[in-house]
């Protein structure tokens, strides 16, 4: 049997002992916690998840992380998140645990992060080839404006967007599962380092839309929570006008597709002395201080 019984926070694991983890809390947990596969990857491993209920008919939060292979901090701290959701004695963290249903799945591109652990340490992509090349970048394949702006149609770069909107099996399936549950589902988060931001949709506009404003300053209020403990600085904005304009990613599918209310991307530690190397002593500030920022979200978007 693989895998590892309890995170230190103190390391990176491989997909295995993470994979491992998740069986355990299943096993650990049976009345709460359920395993789930959001879909499949090229090299046909499960895009695997854990459900984390405590009843029937509440409202959703949904986490996908581990979308770019190298931002390892992504699974990191969506780990910790699933951990102190089922071990917290904090009252907040309790009541965040059991009036939502979780969806998370800590690495949606399973065939990558290997590839960055095993091969390359800097691959971002999924590992389908095409041509002489391989990978598409899972976040500029969904099905919203595929193809507008920051990515490309070459094979050999970071942000090929693949021949077609869904042509992956990663994007396609776990689209799919997001769609299954849409309707239940209040918030979305995607994690990736780095950069220190928090970001609403979209993409490739600044036009402000339907509940913009609110999600801006329940946004901006939860990266106020965030600073509190270590004094991490997280600025919010807009995608195209706080990091790039980019299409083609999860979030803004989710949010004009599925019409979830409020879509955030979190960019993780650092602001770029380490980048996607961010050392491993930095799991556990990181994520403590995620974990706050994320029960403010929670508080602020109840206040609505
Ligand atoms: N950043 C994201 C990227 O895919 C992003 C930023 C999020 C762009 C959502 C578009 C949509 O480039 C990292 N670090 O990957
Ligand atoms: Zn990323």
């Amino acid at each position: 049997r693989s895998g590892i019984r309890n995170m230190e926070w103190n390391a990176y694991y491989n997909l295995n002992d993470i994979n491992g983890w998740l069986d355990d809390l299943v096993a650990t947990y049976p009345n709460t916690v359920s395993r789930i596969i959001g879909g499949v990857s090229y090299e046909g491993r499960d895009i695997r998840g854990i459900k984390i209920s405590h009843g029937s008919g509440r409202r959703a939060i949904f986490i996908e992380s581990g979308i770019h292979a190298r931002e390892w901090i992504s699974p990191a701290t969506t780990c910790y998140i699933i951990n102190e959701l089922l071990t917290s004695n904090h009252t907040e963290t309790r009541a965040a645990a059991r009036d939502y249903d979780w969806y998370i799945f800590p690495v949606t591109n399973p065939d990558g992060y290997i590839w960055s652990h095993e091969q390359f340490r800097m691959w971002r992509k999924n590992r389908q080839p095409y041509g002489t090349n391989f990978g598409v970048d899972l976040n500029r394949n969904w099905n919203n404006n595929w193809l507008v702006a920051g990515s490309s149609s070459n094979p050999a770069l970071d942000t090929y967007a693949g021949p077609g909107p869904f042509s992956e099996p990663e994007t396609r399936s776990l689209s799919s599962y997001i769609q299954s549950i849409g309707d239940q589902i209040d918030m979305y988060i995607a994690t990736h380092s780095f950069g220190h931001l928090l970001l609403l949709p979209f993409g490739n506009s600044t036009e402000p839309y339907g509940n913009y404003h609110d999600a801006m300053n329940i946004g901006r209020r939860a990266m106020g929570a965030l600073s509190v403990r270590y004094g991490t600085m997280y600025r919010t904005g807009n995608i195209a006008e706080a990091i790039y304009r980019a299409t083609g990613g999860s979030v803004d599918w989710v949010k004009e597709q599925i019409k979830v209310p409020l879509v955030y991307v979190y960019e993780f530690r650092d602001n770029g002395t380490y980048g996607f190397l961010l050392p491993p002593s930095q799991i556990l500030p990181n994520s403590e201080e995620v974990m706050d920022s994320l029960l403010e979200l929670i508080h602020q978007a109840k206040r609505l």
